[in-house]
């Protein structure tokens, strides 16, 4: 961990951002288990390289394609931690659909986070359709996007890369290895070493990072990001993690892992490394992490109670942007 140029200051919102992803995901898995929301697909063991990434990027022009688990990119973005729990509680006032998506679809117009489908990796050639307009109107941004170790073997990915590479577009490609697809393991996903390998296919840059140091990421997506302003195209980028909870509020990770593998990769969770260096550094105090815990907490107990009360959808509204309405005929 290189910490660069960052101030104290700056490295700490970094950590309070990754821990707010953390309690709000822990918040989810209460809130499903007491039978309170149907369904939670977590960012745990991801938060650092989603932090780190999205920090790297320029939030007031870029644009980006979240997948299921950027918690921590979107709330980067400028999600509130109440439109993540209205989405959670599939509230009329979700901001990503209105209560109509699966919870974790984020899509946000003001904060140019752009809307996913369910099938994995669709977000991948919309990626590449903004960064080809933003080369054709010669407008100085990058679309960011992410997806899962697994969702490389799609076919969206080939025909999304090719096309950037092929057309030189500023995009960002994030991969996030969590090390499973849902309960298939790395080695049999793919017969290749690196994920980031498959970039010389495409003529692009591939760098491979180790997903739980934040500095590293950081670097990697400035890097891409300076690389795709110049012109100079595309870049791969492999963040590797682990998936540490269940694919979902829906599996039984213990089918398919054991508890031993799971407790190691918990030894290493990337925020608390973080945590732990900053601590060491003098950066983060025992006293800064207790307000900082105390503050996250009221902040995610309010956003609950809040989703909790707001109005559900009217049905009335069910078919609205599925249909054209008549008066637009
Ligand atoms: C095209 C398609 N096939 C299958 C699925 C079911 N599915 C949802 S998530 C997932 C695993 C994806 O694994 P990975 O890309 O590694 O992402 P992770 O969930 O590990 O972050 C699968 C197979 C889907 N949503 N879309
Ligand atoms: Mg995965």
């Amino acid at each position: 961990m290189d910490k660069g140029k960052f101030s104290n200051e700056e490295q700490l919102e970094m950590y309070e951002e990754m821990l707010l992803a953390r309690r709000i995901d822990e918040r989810m898995w209460l809130l499903n288990r007491s039978g309170n929301i149907p369904f939670v697909v977590s960012c745990q063991g991801q938060e650092v390289m989603q932090v780190a990434a999205s920090t790297a990027l320029d939030k007031k022009v870029d644009y980006i394609l979240p997948y299921y688990r950027d918690l921590g990119v979107v709330l980067h973005f400028g999600m509130t931690t109440k439109e993540i729990f209205l989405q959670a509680y599939a509230k009329a006032e979700d901001p990503n659909s209105g209560g109509r998506q699966m919870p974790g679809h984020f899509g946000q117009k003001k904060n140019r986070i752009v809307t996913g489908s369910s099938p994995v990796t669709t977000q991948v050639p919309h990626a590449v359709g903004i960064a080809l307009a933003a080369k054709m109107e010669g407008k100085s941004l990058v679309s960011f996007v992410t997806l899962g170790e697994g969702s490389t073997n799609q076919g969206d990915f080939h025909e999304g890369l090719n096309f950037a590479g092929v057309h030189k577009l500023p995009v960002i490609f994030m991969v996030e290895n969590n090390k499973y697809a849902i309960s298939v393991p790395l080695h049999k996903q793919v017969a290749c070493e690196n994920i980031a390998d498959r970039a010389i296919g495409y003529g692009m840059h591939g760098i491979k990072v180790d997903g739980n140091d934040p500095f590293a990421v950081y670097q990697a997506v400035k890097e891409a990001r300076e690389r795709a302003l110049n012109g100079d195209g595309p870049t791969l980028i492999e963040a590797v993690s682990y998936r540490l909870t269940p694919h979902s509020s829906d599996d039984d990770d213990m089918t398919y892992r054991t508890k031993e593998e799971v407790e190691q990769e918990k030894s290493i969770d990337g925020l608390i490394q973080y945590k732990e260096k900053l601590k060491k550094e003098g950066i983060l105090t025992d006293e800064i992490e207790e307000k900082m815990e105390s503050k996250l907490k009221e902040e995610i107990n309010e956003a609950t109670e809040y989703a909790e009360k707001a109005p559900n959808p009217d049905p009335g509204t069910l078919s609205d942007y599925v249909y054209s309405s008549k008066e637009g005929m």
